[in-house]
């Protein structure tokens, strides 16, 4: 198997290199920068029509995309230590967090990333003729109540899904380190939430190495 990946911050690869950490798996990592379009290439257009990273090749040549389609998939091959529930009503669980981080904070930050960020400018203005920055900007606050209904959850339990590390917490804490690296915190009054965030940093897997030149020149460009 091989896993066309790209480096932090890039964050749906990172999802699953976490994920193969939690489970001790190895599968070797196919550099595919975005920066040079290598995503878009022929190549990979073919194993992803959306041009899109992470894909899992199988050695078949079966090619799986969607970061957590793989790591379901990773999931039936390695099922300990369980990371997507062990019953139903924690099934139920993890599946229902995962769509809430995925559409009320993944999108929102998807948006003010494209839409505001200089780095995205020129993909924004290829696509869809320019970055519609007020668009973009108002996504903050739809992040912000999402933050906040995060927040309330976290001050019952450890973890977003169960009193136990899920996927879902990789899917969330994946989205918060990249959202830092575009200039988007948690807020501060988010107590309970910044609390799971420490919580999950915490762990061996989350290391987060984007390079200070990168850290850099993204401070500098948002000015
Ligand atoms: N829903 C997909 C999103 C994949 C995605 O957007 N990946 C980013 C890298 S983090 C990418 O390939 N962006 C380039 C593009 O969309 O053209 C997943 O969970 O894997």
């Amino acid at each position: 198997m091989k896993l066309y990946n790209e480096h932090d911050p890039a964050p749906n690869p990172r999802r699953v290199r976490i994920f193969m950490k939690e489970k001790g798996i190895d599968i070797s990592l196919v550099h595919t920068p975005i920066t040079k379009r290598a995503h878009k290439s022929p190549e990979h257009l073919a194993r992803n029509p959306l041009g899109q990273l992470p894909v899992l090749e199988l050695d078949d040549g079966t090619c799986i995309s969607e970061s957590v389609t793989i790591c379901r998939f990773l999931e039936d091959l390695h099922p300990e230590p369980n990371l997507f529930g062990r019953d139903a009503k924690e099934r139920a669980n993890v599946d229902m967090w995962i769509r809430r981080i995925e559409f009320r904070l993944m999108t929102p930050v998807g948006q003010i990333w494209v839409h505001t960020h200089p780095f995205t400018a020129a993909v924004a203005t290829a696509t869809m003729g320019k970055q519609f920055t007020d668009y973009g900007e108002a996504n903050r606050k739809i992040v912000d109540s999402a933050c906040h209904l995060f927040d309330k959850e976290l001050g019952n339990r450890q973890f977003f899904a169960a009193d136990r590390y899920t996927v879902a917490d990789i899917v969330a804490q994946s989205t918060f380190d990249f959202a830092r690296f575009i200039g988007v915190d948690i807020p501060e009054n988010a107590t309970h939430l910044r609390a799971w965030y420490d919580r999950v940093s915490a762990r061996p897997s989350a290391t987060f190495d984007v390079p200070e030149a990168l850290l850099a020149a993204a401070r500098s460009a948002r000015g």
